[in-house]
């Protein structure tokens, strides 16, 4: 930060504010893209069944992530919030590992297969059949295995994460070593643990959550 806004506080006064709810993953992911580039922003955490008057302002669609820029601008697309903020700084370069095509696969059909498997209730459907479906995209995941860690990973690993906590036995005993390796270190790492902050529900006059949060020492 330069000295003038030290002094003055302006430009922080002027973050961005990001509705979000901690488990979701969209919003894990735009938290992800936010903390690698070291965006500064403000940090609300939304109860989904009590949504902010002030998100919904911005967003009638009422999801989260919701982004609000100091402009006016809102982006209310988890992938575009992720995109903005690698666009704004990339020091990971994690725009040099952006596969859409993987993304969109996570975001449709694997996205619908942990759905009817996690909540099978739901949707009256037998959960075992649809965790097979999400099984067919882990395998795609295995094959595109890296050692870098990048936009895809980071737009995907939290619904993978998702997936695993079903039914753990059965998620670590599938033959997919990379998959294993690859979300046990994201799980263990630091970045993980810097996004995934337990906030209460934000409240209008709550005193903002200012992020990234200092490193403890
Ligand atoms: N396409 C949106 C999807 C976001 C989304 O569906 N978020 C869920 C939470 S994980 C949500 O806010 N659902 C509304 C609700 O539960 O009321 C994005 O990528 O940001």
């Amino acid at each position: 930060m330069c000295w003038p806004a030290m002094l003055t506080g302006t430009l922080r006064a002027a973050d961005p504010i990001l509705y979000s709810f901690r488990r979701c993953p969209y919003a894990m992911r735009a938290r992800l893209a936010l903390a690698i580039s070291a965006t500064p922003y403000i940090l609300r955490e939304v109860k989904l069944s009590a949504k902010p008057a002030a998100m919904v302002a911005a967003s009638a669609k009422g999801t989260v992530p919701v982004m609000v820029l100091a402009d006016g601008t809102v982006i209310d697309q988890s992938l575009d919030i992720m995109r903005w903020a690698l666009a704004r700084h990339d020091p990971a370069r994690w725009l040099a590992r952006d596969d859409r095509d993987l993304i969109a696969q996570c975001d449709g059909p694997f996205k619908q297969a942990l759905d009817r498997y996690k909540y099978p209730e739901r949707h009256g459907a037998d959960p075992r059949d649809h965790r097979e479906s999400g099984v067919a995209f882990l395998r795609a995941v295995e094959a595109q295995a890296a050692p870098e860690f990048g936009l895809t990973d980071a737009a995907i690993i939290p619904f993978v994460r998702q997936f695993a906590g079903v039914d753990r036995g059965w998620f670590d005993a599938l033959p997919l070593p990379h998959v294993h390796a690859w979300l046990n270190r994201f799980v263990d790492g630091p970045l993980y643990a810097a996004i995934m902050l337990r906030l209460a529900p934000w409240a209008p006059g709550d005193a903002p959550v200012r992020m990234p949060q200092p490193a403890l020492p």
